[in-house]
This record gives C-alpha cells, structure tokens and sequence, in this order.
C-alpha cells in the first residue's frame, strides 16, 4: 500500500492533470483529513450528540460551520454529508415525496448524474423533466426552462453542472420558478470555490437550497455540504442525520474547516480568478489552433473540445493523451452521437494547474501540447516527447515538495 501511494504522488507529480473536478488540497487539508478525528463517531449535531466525548469534534464542526457561513453568506449550513450525490439525496429528501417531479439538467448536456438520471436513484424515485442547453448556441436555454416548467409544473429545479462551461443565471432560475411555485435547489459542485471568491455570481440570494462537494475548485477534502434557507434548517438537519447518514466523518470535517479558512484569504481569490484567466488563456489557444469548443469559449474553470471536425473519439482523445502524461477525461458534448462510454469530446479544467502555480503562458503550451497529440494521435515519436515536454513543465512547477 505504501509503495502505491508513492506511486499515486508521483503521478500527480509528473503529469498535468486537466481533469476540471480535481484539485490539489493543501497540505493543512490533508493533515486534518489524517487526523485522529477519524477515531470518533459523534452521530447528531453540536450539543445534541448521542454519543459522549464530542467535545473536541463539535469545536470542529462549529468552526466549519461558522467559517462556510461566512464564506458563502448562507443562512445555514449542514457539513456532514460525504459526497455530493448524498447530499442531493438529503436535500431532495427533505423537500419531496417519491413520485414528485424534478426538472434538471441532462446529464448529456453537462448536468449530473444525481439530477435525474434514470440510472440513478434520482432518475428511480422521482418524475424526472430534463432540461437542454441550446442547439444553436450550446449554452442554457432560459425560455425553454419555463416552457418546461410552465408545461410539467416541478416541485424542484435543479439548477448546476459538472461540464457546463458557461455563467450559470441563477437570478432567471429563480424566476422561472416563482412562475410555476418550484424550489430552487442549485448544486455548485464545479463552481464554488469561485462562487465563494466571486469569479462566478453566487446562488446564494436565489436558491432554497445550495449543494456542493467541498473538494473541486473549493480546494478542500473530499466531501460535500449543504447551505439553505434558515425555514429548511431543520428538515435538511433531519435529512442527513438520521434520514441519510450515520456517524458523519469528523476528519473531514476538520479538513472542510481548515478549507474554509484558506478559502477566506486574499490569497484564494485571486488564485480562483487565475484558475478562470488560465481556462480563457487555454481556451483561446485550442481555438486558435482551430478545434471548436462548445458554446465557442469558456467563463469558468472549465471547457470542452469538440472532436467530431478532428474524427476522433473521446475515449482514443483521452487515451493517448494519457500516454504523453496529460491526464483528462472524455466527455459528452450537446448532441452527442456517440455513447457515454465512447464520446465526441474532450473535458479541459485548470483548477489543478492553477494550483501548481501556471499561469496564461503556460497555458497556451499546455493548448499546443495537446495540439500536437490530438493532430498526430497515431504518432508515438509525437506522443513521446510531448510525454518529455509535459515531464520538463510539471519539474518547474513543483506539487508537494516537502511531501516524501
Ligand atoms: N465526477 C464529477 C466530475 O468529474 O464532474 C462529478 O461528480
């Protein structure tokens, strides 16, 4: 096991990882994740727990519950749910019954698993009304969001992405479901750390209830968390514990609080606005090197690259970049022809490199050292020293240098 882990440092170490879901936690983060917090089960909340010696986890749990309030202005906040789809379970839980209807995202178009796919518990237990992005311009379609919502009355819309690289309009959201008396719940998984920092307009005043996983552009441990309006407190405090959840995991907790903290600082602000310069800086470049991008650019931290034009697949994209150690993954575009397994495209984020420390002009390298795999994908003179390349950039931008 130690010689994997090694082996898994060294590969984060030694190749770019553009995958736009991942990032690099600090080491404060990582120690508090080791922490002997791990040790205690600490089953309710604050005060109210239903075992003894909660002491010390419920200074933690209150730290992060005080330092993401602060962070996003919400009126509360629940830090125990373990990943992002339980905490969309909980929040559905808290506010529908089976059988109520849920308009999101499609999956296919840059929505989520857990907003509605049939093969997921969500797209199981509830009456599932998806909603596209645009044909013609692959970007949200607000006016046909309340057609749908006007024609299919839902009790929630889910309104958040895992590859949509564009603004997200909460203000509209929340608009079109007063018209049709909906919920508003937002899941900002991909966006929050700028939503906290402000690269990207806050759900916050817009939505009944906010999910997001704490561990993507938001820098801290793998987890998730839920903020709502103070009236849902207590259903969506049920929800989790004991509608959903057990012991929460108090480590991770610790660590969400330390992310919190390092996500208050000057320091995180600007790095969440570099990660949205470097994705434009990258983006540019791909298409300047002529690959189309959907909906043409980027806002965010991420983008995709349509590969139809090119006559490559997602999965050979993927694949070979890997062996020139850049690390992205294949992805459905709107519209998409091929499978999920398969696709025509290509997903790009700069959270990772970000946090490395690159800026716009290693990201125009980055863009032409992609260029260069995908333009010769059967090359392997190509793919080796584009593999060498990666390996002499990775060397000036250190990952864990004291880590051993
Ligand atoms: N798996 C995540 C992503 O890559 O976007 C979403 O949960």
């Amino acid at each position: 096991m130690a010689a994997a882990i090694q082996a898994e440092l060294e590969r984060q170490r030694n190749t770019l990882i553009l995958i736009a879901s991942e990032n690099f936690a600090s080491r404060a983060v990582m120690e508090a994740q080791g922490c002997v917090m791990t040790n205690k089960y600490a089953e309710g909340y604050p005060g109210r727990r239903y075992y003894r010696g909660t002491a010390y986890v419920d200074v933690a749990e209150l730290l992060a519950k005080e330092r993401c309030t602060k962070l996003f202005g919400a009126e509360h906040v629940n830090v125990q749910p373990h990943s992002g789809t339980q905490a969309n379970m909980a929040a559905y839980f808290a506010v529908l019954k089976p059988g109520d209807t849920i308009m999101g995202m499609n999956l296919a178009h840059g929505g989520h698993l857990s907003h509605g796919s049939p093969v997921n518990f969500s797209g199981k237990m509830y009456r599932i009304v998806p909603y596209n992005v645009s044909r013609d311009t692959e970007m949200l379609d607000y006016s046909e969001m309340l057609d749908i919502a006007k024609k299919n009355k839902p009790q929630l819309i889910v309104v958040g992405a895992s590859s949509y690289p564009r603004i997200i309009n909460f203000k509209i959201v929340r608009e079109i479901a007063d018209e049709v008396g909906a919920m508003v719940m937002a899941d900002i998984a991909h966006i929050a750390g700028l939503v906290a920092a402000g690269a990207h307009p806050s759900p916050v005043p817009y939505s009944d209830i906010i999910t997001t996983t704490t561990h993507k552009t938001l820098r801290g441990p793998r987890g998730a968390l839920i903020m709502c309006r103070q009236e849902l407190a207590s259903a969506i405090d049920r929800s989790v514990f004991p509608g959903t959840q057990g012991g929460p995991f108090m480590q991770a907790i610790a660590a969400k609080a330390v992310a919190f903290k390092e996500a208050l600082t000057p320091e995180f602000k600007d790095y969440q606005f570099q990660i949205v310069k470097n994705a434009g800086a990258l983006a540019d470049r791909l298409k300047e090197n002529d690959f189309d991008l959907v909906s043409g650019g980027t806002d965010n931290h991420l983008m995709l690259v349509k590969l139809l034009k090119e006559g490559i697949t997602g999965k050979e994209a993927d694949e070979t970049l890997e062996r020139a150690n850049i690390t992205l993954n294949k992805n459905m575009i709107p519209f998409d022809p091929a499978t999920p397994f398969v696709t025509s495209g290509i997903r790009i984020g700069t959270p990772c490199v970000t946090t490395r420390g690159m800026k716009e002009k290693e990201m125009v390298q980055i863009a032409d050292l992609i260029t260069a795999v995908l333009r010769d994908i059967k090359n392997d003179t190509t793919i080796k020293f584009v593999g060498s390349e990666v390996r002499d950039l990775c060397d000036q931008f250190q990952l864990y240098p004291d880590l051993t």
